[in-house]
């Protein structure tokens, strides 16, 4: 068995990975970052778009920013659309000042992946059979197959950024985390096209026959989603019938029309809720989709993705400059704060936009008149608006 020394073992080179490497890498702390997946694939995966100013902020300050500075779409607002009326959310006139950015993760990726090979740091793509070792003493260690080798990656910490199917949450000892979870009865069928976004700010689209989002990726991108079935196959969803379900469904009374072209990607994603606690046992600490799974309503996910490794990284940057374990300590309970405010506001948005299968008449009218609400007062508005751009008071 080959075998490999480093600070900081990461599991994972999605956002949260990625960049938790990053900033250590700023702070002067050691890594190495394990990838079971190609570098073409995690560069292709087409995921979130929205980044809250925190996260655009964060990426500027780490010196990530440049391309997203120049390509990124900076939105001031959102349309909610409903009954054949569009109403505006104005995010700067409600927040004080505070906007988003509509830039791929995938996008993010690629710009830490460069930068970190630009700086000569290891990173291991298409990595298998990864084990971890070890957690509670001080020398946890990894376990991989590269090239056909094993290798044993000895670490002071490791960081498991894999995602929600990865190895690290289920190598956590039976008893020790306690799971929240709830499982919504709607996914989102989502399509990349190659055609100009047909209105410059996205519209959530809540209507009778489910809801429907207008997103984009570029100028000459557009990302769209249907509510369908979680059980969906996409064989029954041919481009022609995907373009009349979202013309019907983000159809407004005013003469807007949807414009249309080759769809590039398609897929099915289920939505839930998920949330382990705590996020961390002895040396491993969980961040991103590892810990917590938001449905993408509220465009909460890869952000708080990034709230976690910020956390951490100035966690494990205290460890090594003043030897102090207290912010490592309160890891999990630093980053939970902001993960349930993220759970709920993402589960808000979920039930005010979608069709829920089942839903009484009663139901029905009340959603609709909180539709209604949330879009005339200014106080539902500002709720909204607040919690979109992202929480001022995130830890
Ligand atoms: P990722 O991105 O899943 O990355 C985990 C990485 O770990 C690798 N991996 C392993 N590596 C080594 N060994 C193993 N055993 C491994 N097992 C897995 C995987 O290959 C992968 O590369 O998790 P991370 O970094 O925590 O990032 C989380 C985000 O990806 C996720 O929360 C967002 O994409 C969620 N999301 C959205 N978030 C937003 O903030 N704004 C949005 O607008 C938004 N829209 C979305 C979304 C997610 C969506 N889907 C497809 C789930 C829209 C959609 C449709
Ligand atoms: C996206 O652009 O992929 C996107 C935007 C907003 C969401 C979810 C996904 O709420």
């Amino acid at each position: 068995m080959q075998k490999l020394r480093t600070q900081v073992g990461i599991i994972g080179a999605g956002p949260a990975g990625l960049l938790l490497a990053h900033l250590l890498h700023r702070s002067g702390v050691e890594s190495v970052v394990l990838e079971i997946c190609t570098r073409e694939y995690v560069e292709g995966r087409i995921r979130a778009g929205v980044l809250e100013q925190g996260t655009v902020d964060l990426l500027n300050a780490c010196g990530i920013g440049d391309r997203m500075k120049r390509e990124g779409l900076v939105h001031n607002g959102i349309e909610i659309r409903f009954n054949g009326d569009g109403h505006r959310i104005d995010f700067p006139g409600l927040t004080g000042g505070k906007r988003i950015t509509v830039y791929g993760q995938h996008e993010v990726v690629k710009d830490l992946i460069s930068a970190r090979l630009q700086y000569g740091s290891v990173l291991l793509f298409g990595v298998s059979e990864v084990t971890v070792h070890d957690l509670q003493s001080s020398r946890p260690s990894i376990r991989y197959m590269h090239a056909d080798e094993l290798w044993e990656l000895n670490c002071d910490f490791i960081a498991g950024c894999d995602g929600f199917h990865g190895v690290s949450r289920p190598s956590i000892p039976p008893g020790v985390l306690t799971a929240y979870e709830h499982t919504y009865p709607m996914a989102w069928l989502g399509i990349l096209a190659q055609v100009a976004p047909s209105s410059q700010e996205l519209i959530y689209a809540h209507h009778g026959r489910g809801f429907a989002l207008l997103s984009m990726r570029s100028p000459e991108v557009s990302r769209l989603y249907l509510q369908c079935e979680p059980d969906e196959s996409l064989t029954n969803w041919p481009d022609d019938r995907i373009w009349e379900e979202l013309d019907s469904r983000l159809h407004d009374d005013h003469g807007w029309t949807l414009k249309q072209g080759p769809v590039l990607q398609k897929s099915v994603t289920g939505m839930r809720s998920f949330v382990v606690e705590p996020m961390q046992f002895g040396r491993l600490f969980l961040a991103g989709d590892a810990g917590h799974i938001v449905p993408p309503t509220g465009a909460k996910g890869m952000n708080l993705a990034v709230s976690d490794v910020e956390i951490l990284s100035r966690a494990i940057t205290a460890f090594y400059r003043e030897r102090s374990q207290d912010m490592l300590n309160g890891y999990s309970a630093a980053c939970l704060k902001n993960v349930w405010q993220a759970q709920r506001f993402s589960a808000w948005m979920t039930l005010l936009l979608h069709k829920i299968p089942g839903q009484s008449s009663f139901d029905a009218r009340r959603q609709l008149a909180e539709l209604a609400y949330v879009t005339s007062s200014l106080a539902a508005a500002t709720t909204l608006a607040e919690n979109y751009v992202g929480l001022s008071n995130r830890a």
